[in-house]
């Protein structure tokens, strides 16, 4: 089946020459975040934020209400996230971190610790600047590229078991898995683990949140590959996967397709009430928290959208695409490929450059400058963090580099210039040096650094 929407406003991009792509890198300090849009040819950077609204979400900006309280969006948004969701009170940020930062103040304590699948980069920052301490509970296979399991973001409910004996359950204020698994290659989590994690948290009176940003391609997943889902709808699936929890948080800029927005979805009233405050003073009133009026419909409609079976099935073949001829380039990727992004493994690409030079990270300038396609390397830049202990950076397992597909926005000639772009980077990959970092703040260092080539 081809794309089921047609193409009602499209937006010019154009390729500025190899010599001009060197130059700009450069400039850029050899970091992909420091490039300026117009001289990227194919983006993707992200599949954050930067989807295609449809016509009824555009229809929905230009109706937005901009009271300050009670405006009509947020009352569509609370109808949304009830139906779609199933949670009773909402509350709007203006982002996903911010909804995370909301409900991490009011449950995370000092020393407290928090089993996840794998946090994301952001989300990992968060609960620890707040004296928290997230602990990956991923099954081993996730650590795994070349590996085929259909649930790789699955939890390992014995690592779960033993990190809530070895702590205690009084310094859990929660488990949290993020589906799809966004750090490990954009995996799914079962259905049957997500109950299971349930089962196992509620023996000990811990609830378990969902970060959310990718459920909607969770599902799709679990349609396609866990048994008793075939004949079940991606709206129904959605819902009985929320089921499984206490709340969530969620970046709407993902499958919602939103340019902005974010929520925590709850049915604890005790737990709503004491955010409301923070939401407040940090966001903004409970009826529109940092958004625009107009961005709340947005979301609320995206919310909808994104349970549509045939749209979910197009943009994961497109995302199958790019990843199959990749493979039968020769290139490792993960496998399965994940639900929003490709993610290519650049240690396997340039076996030659150790981690302390960035394989990731050097292969997203390679990329750019052979064909002006933007990934993001997720790998020792992103990721290295210091031992709790010794102080000793320990590097993460996987060097990746993200190749995050939008939704609705490019084609699949577009998904060929980027596996042409990187056929010609193996090529002469063994002609590829690594990079040295010049400058990087502490913490989230990926996003600010400037480097150079060693
Ligand atoms: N994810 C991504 O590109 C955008 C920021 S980094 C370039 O993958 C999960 C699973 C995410 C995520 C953001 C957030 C934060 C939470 N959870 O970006 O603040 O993938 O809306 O969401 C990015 P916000």
């Amino acid at each position: 089946m081809a794309e089921p929407f047609r193409i009602k406003v499209v937006e010019p991009i154009r390729l500025i020459s190899r010599e001009e792509r060197q130059r700009k890198i450069r400039e850029a300090g050899y970091n992909v975040f420091g490039l300026v849009s117009d001289d990227v040819y194919i983006d993707l950077l992200t599949d954050s934020g930067t989807s295609a609204m449809s016509d009824n979400q555009w229809a929905g900006i230009i109706l937005g209400d901009e009271s300050y309280a009670g405006c009509r969006g947020f009352s569509h948004l609370e109808g949304a996230v009830r139906d779609v969701l199933g949670f009773n009170y909402v509350v709007p940020a203006h982002q996903g971190r911010a909804a995370e930062r909301l409900l991490f103040q009011v449950v995370v304590k000092k020393g407290d610790v928090i089993p996840f699948n794998m946090p994301f980069d952001t989300t990992d920052a968060c609960i620890r600047s707040l004296g928290g301490r997230p602990v990956n509970c991923v099954a081993d296979i996730a650590y795994e590229p070349q590996a085929i399991d259909p649930f790789k973001g699955n939890i390992d409910l014995v690592k779960l078991r033993a990190l809530i004996t070895e702590v205690g359950a009084q310094r859990i204020p929660f488990i949290m898995l993020t589906i799809t698994n966004n750090a490990g290659g954009g995996q799914p989590v079962a259905m049957s683990n997500l109950k299971a994690v349930k089962e196992v948290a509620s023996e000990y009176n811990i609830p378990v949140f969902i970060d959310a940003a990718r459920c909607a391609e969770n599902a799709y997943f679990i349609q396609q590959r866990e048994g008793g889902y075939q004949n079940k709808a991606l709206a129904e699936i959605i819902r009985e996967q929320f089921s499984y929890s206490d709340g969530c948080a969620f970046s709407c800029k993902k499958d919602p397709m939103a340019n902005i927005g974010g929520l925590i979805g709850l049915n604890d009233e005790e737990l709503y009430q004491k955010i409301l405050p923070l939401l407040i003073a940090q966001e903004g009133f409970i009826t529109y928290g940092g958004l625009a009026g107009r961005d709340l419909e947005a979301v609320a409609r995206g919310l909808y959208e994104m349970t549509d079976d045939d749209l979910m099935a197009n943009r994961i073949r497109q995302v199958e695409y790019l990843g199959e001829r990749l493979d039968k380039a020769g290139i490792q990727i993960i496998k399965p490929v994940g639900g929003h992004a490709v993610f290519v493994d650049a240690a396997a690409f340039l076996p030659h450059i150790p981690q302390d030079y960035f394989p990731a990270d050097t292969l997203a300038v390679e990329l750019y400058v052979e064909s002006g396609v933007r990934g993001v390397g997720l790998g020792a830049l992103a990721f290295s963090i210091p031992d709790e202990e010794t102080g000793e950076i320990i590097p993460p397992k996987m060097e990746l580099l993200r190749l995050a597909i939008p939704r609705r926005v490019y084609t699949d000639r577009h998904m060929d210039v980027v596996a042409e772009g990187l056929k010609r980077v193996y090529e002469r990959r063994n002609q590829v040096r690594g990079l040295r970092i010049m400058h990087a703040p502490p913490v989230l260092r990926h996003f600010l650094a400037r480097l150079e080539p060693v």
